[in-house]
């Protein structure tokens, strides 16, 4: 897939699967949960492992975008650009502590995929400046999946993310119920830990989140 059917993606397919540390996943391996989320038919996966090391990361990384480009899903690094080249990822999505989006795209070349985490207007609008492809936008909900998450999102900020020219990944305790009133306010890309690894039967939760947005 070309990067622009990427990005073309994030702004049409509303699910975007974070694959959190594995104790967010209940007790599940990385290699499993992918191969689930995979074969529940999810097309936007990110890797983000805070606790292995960078070759176990890279080790499972690789395998899991292999099979990620067989199955024609986009697959995102978190955080390390030197991960996500030598994974052969499609993106990488950077936090603001992170690498600033110019350097990762001088590393990662113009064909990578670059996101950036965003918490208010200010940040939006510094991330489209500095090249990136799309923006996260949260957390939209308090979450206990990221330990240093910001304070919710203002309504200002909302108000300017759902017209913002660049994807917005919207994301922070998002769920079945609380995703169809975001939808409605004009968000069309959900990035979600616990909704979806966190879930006992996976496939049957992002089926379930899939009805929801369809439903008239
Ligand atoms: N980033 P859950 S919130 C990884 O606000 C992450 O930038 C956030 O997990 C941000 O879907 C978050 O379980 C955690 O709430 C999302």
């Amino acid at each position: 897939m070309t990067k622009a059917e990427h990005i073309q993606r994030l702004r049409t397919d509303p699910v975007y699967a974070i694959m959190g540390n594995e104790e967010l996943c209940r007790g599940r391996s990385n290699r499993d949960v992918a191969k689930m989320l995979i074969a529940a038919g999810v097309k936007i996966i990110q890797y983000r492992e805070k606790h292995k090391t960078w070759r176990e990361r890279w080790q499972e990384a690789t395998e899991i975008a292999a099979w990620c480009h067989e199955q024609n899903v986009t697959f995102i690094m978190n955080d390390s650009v030197d991960l996500a080249i030598a994974c052969g990822a499609d993106g990488i999505h950077v936090g603001q502590d992170d690498a600033p989006a110019p350097f990762v795209r001088k590393l990662a070349g113009a064909d990578m995929v670059i996101g950036v985490s965003t918490n208010t207007v200010a940040e939006m609008k510094q991330a489209a400046a500095e090249g990136a492809d799309y923006v996260g936008f949260g957390p939209l909900f308090p979450t206990a999946s990221k330990k240093d998450a910001h304070s919710v999102v203002t309504a200002d900020a909302r108000q300017y993310a759902v017209a913002f020219s660049l994807p917005v990944v919207a994301i922070g305790g998002i769920d079945a119920e609380n995703i169809r009133p975001l939808y409605d306010e004009g968000f069309r890309s959900f990035a979600m830990i616990s909704a979806i690894v966190g879930q006992p039967d996976i496939a049957a939760a992002v089926s379930h989140i899939r009805r929801t947005l369809m439903a008239k």
